[in-house]
């Protein structure tokens, strides 16, 4: 029985466990990527672990996100990742080369490797026939000391594209598609795998949108083929000597399949507040809008901004709107420079940002009230933007730009021809903004610069054989780590310091959680399905550790929050029977009778609710490692006992 492509990255870097859907695995990572939101976080566990240089291919440390310097936070955290990246062996891509996946996509990113990034958009790797991951930093941190990364072999989902785009149809548009067809919680435990005919119709810019937004599946990753245009793109980037041709076994197996015929597809937008809330441009209608912002990892290539400057070129911004751009990376954005587009920007009143997330995390550009928001990014969560009521619809540039110019949401295929696009023989190539490391000799004198904003790291405690405690919280289905942990200019800044961050846990949904927490010093939250989707951050685990949550019951967990938790020593436990989840109530007193006896024996657990004189089944669904990970209190408890033994 022949492989797929997945399967065959995967089979190659198998540490351990047995390729069966849903088993645990174990997998060796060849590059790892941080970024600044996360990067502190995973540098300061990184460093706790006292290991004394990376020992992966290759790791980078980016600075992309928490690039709003309104205070000194952000500054120092720079420079401690910048320190430790030094000592450590680490790249080091300064502020202003760019967003994490889109550099590492043109400068570092080989086909065939396995790369881990504390970043949930690190499938844009995928596009280039990577097996890319997003994890917790954590996760990262163990990778990046060498370790294994654990995950559950992944179903594995075939889309089958065929045909080719209209004009003005973009690969946009075909990601929103298949979340249409499998919503948010759709990916969750596959990797969605892309082949067929359409795929050689498709650059690599354009195959990294799609697999970037996979990440809005639930997917573990998403991968294309390694083929001539993976090539093409490659010696583009004077990187041609990593090419290698991957793709899946002619009679390979999978678990699903999904037809999507390109030709067929037309412009669309995913509407307030889901990314799988999709229509088409025409369904929704002349939407009267208020902003547009064009970037983000998800669109921000060379490509997209050409397309975006030539819709542009002669117009005007509609004098309702404001339309901001920030470029994917320097390289992208010092070649508009250089062939005039960026200029076309301008001259129609584009605002230019830095290449970094920007709007994209809040770091920014908020809407104003209630207003209506096109954007090219691959979430529109409830508040992300930083305006409570604003409504954000994600869309193509092409969507984008020309909704700009007319004030409402416009359908681009009524504009007739597209203006001819051409991509460079070469990409300007400049790596001067990546720091390279100290030497292996030299490393020892570096010193690691912490600044005082750096708080400890919250650890949990040993599991007890019961726990009584409380509902402190219950929430519905799609709970984001968005909602749990909200970003922004105004709470990025803390991402290093727990404390302060947990007053603004949860306060999306509920203003008096962090306070009743805090109150009654142990709890429980109760969710509903795919809890937890959305990022990779792990502050969604830590900072609901440090409020003193003991565990989440949830109807099902989302992948990445799910391994956090863990990690962080919350039990995430699910309800055998969901409509169990209707019976209990916020304010429930209850009991997590034998927890640790159930979790150590894999049997049901049983949640006694005090308050109704009821009780549940929960299952305990772990591995041997997660087991021993959750008695310990946490992978860093577990990591010391490790040590000790
Ligand atoms: C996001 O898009 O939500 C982020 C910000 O990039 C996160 C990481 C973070 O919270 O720092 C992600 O996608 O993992
Ligand atoms: Fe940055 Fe947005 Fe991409 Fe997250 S999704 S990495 S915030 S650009």
């Amino acid at each position: 029985m022949g492989l797929t492509l997945a399967q065959k990255i995967i089979s190659s870097h198998l540490v351990c466990g047995e390729m069966i859907p849903g088993s645990e695995i174990g997998l060796r990572i060849d590059q790892t990527l941080t970024q600044d939101a996360t990067g502190t976080m995973a540098y300061l566990q990184f460093e706790a672990m006292g290991i004394e240089r990376v020992k992966t291919e290759l790791s980078v440390a980016y600075i992309d996100h928490n690039t709003l310097q309104n205070g000194f936070e952000n500054a120092d955290d720079h420079r401690f990742i910048q320190t430790v990246a030094y000592k450590r062996g680490i790249r080091f891509s300064r502020p202003g080369n760019g967003i994490c996946h889109q550099v590492h996509l043109e400068r570092f990113g080989i086909p065939g490797k396995t790369l881990l990034g504390s970043d949930s958009h690190t499938p844009t790797g995928g596009g280039i026939g990577m097996l890319a991951m997003g994890a917790g930093g954590l996760d990262v941190a163990v990778a990046m000391g060498g370790g294994t990364y654990y995950i559950p072999m992944p179903k594995i989902v075939k889309v089958n594209l065929t045909g080719k785009l209209n004009p003005w149809v973009a690969a946009k548009d075909v990601i929103l598609e298949v979340l249409r067809i499998m919503s948010v919680k759709g990916g969750v435990g596959k990797i969605i795998e892309y082949t067929g005919d359409g795929v050689k119709t498709l650059s690599v810019p354009e195959r990294a949108t799609i697999t970037n937004m996979g990440a809005e599946l639930g997917a573990t990753t998403s991968i294309f083929p390694s083929d001539e245009i993976t090539k093409a793109f490659l010696r583009a980037q004077r990187r041609e000597e990593v090419y290698v041709p991957l793709s899946a076994d002619e009679d390979a197996v999978y678990d699903e399949e999904i037809n999507i015929d390109l030709s067929a597809l037309r412009p669309m937008a995913a509407m307030p507040h889901m990314p799988d809330n999709v229509k088409t441009v025409e369904e929704i209608g002349q939407l009267k809008i208020d902003q547009v912002c064009i970037g983000s990892c998800t669109n921000s290539s060379l490509f997209d901004m050409l397309k975006v400057a030539a819709i542009l070129k002669g117009k005007t911004v509609h004098p309702s709107v404001s339309l901001s751009i920030a470029p994917g990376s320097k390289q992208v954005l010092n070649m508009l420079a250089a062939n005039g587009a960026l200029a076309d920007m301008i001259d129609a009143g584009a605002r230019i940002l830095e290449s970094a997330c920007g709007p994209c995390i809040g770091m920014g550009q908020s809407p104003n009230s209630a207003g209506i928001s096109l954007r090219t990014f691959n979430r529109n969560f409830l508040g992300r933007s930083g305006t409570a009521d604003a409504g954000v619809y994600l869309v193509s540039p092409e969507v984008a730009a020309l909704s700009a110019i007319n004030g409402y949401l416009s359908d681009p295929t009524t504009l007739g021809d597209m203006p001819e696009i051409n991509m460079p023989e070469y990409f300007t190539i400049n790596d001067n903004m990546v720091a390279l490391p100290s030497s292996a000799e030299n490393y020892k004198d570096c010193e690691v610069i912490y600044g005082p904003n750096i708080k400890e790291v919250p650890t949990g405690k040993a599991l007890e054989e019961s726990i009584e405690s409380k509902v402190l919280l219950k929430v519905g289905d799609n709970i984001t780590t968005d909602h749990i942990m909200p970003a922004g200019a105004k709470i990025l800044p803390y991402r290093s310091n727990v404390p302060h961050l947990s007053q603004f846990c949860f306060a999306v949904c509920d203003e008096s959680f962090a306070a009743r927490c805090k109150e009654e010093k142990s709890g429980i939250i109760i969710g509903g399905a795919n809890y937890g989707q959305g990022s990779s951050r792990e502050h969604a685990a830590l900072v609901p550790l440090y409020l003193g949550i003991r565990a989440v019951v949830a109807v099902s967990f989302a992948r990445m929050h799910k391994a956090n938790l863990i990690n962080s020593g919350i039990l995430p436990l699910t309800f055998v029977n969901a409509e169990d989840y209707d019976r209990i109530a916020q304010g429930d007193e209850i009991v997590l009778q034998n927890i640790r006896t159930s979790v150590a024996e894999n049997t049901n657990a049983i949640l006694i609710n005090k308050t109704k004189n009821e009780q549940y089944e929960l299952t305990t669904d772990f591995s041997e490692r997660q087991k021993d990970i959750l008695a310990a209190g946490g992978l860093l408890n577990y990591t010391a006992n490790l040590g000790k033994e």
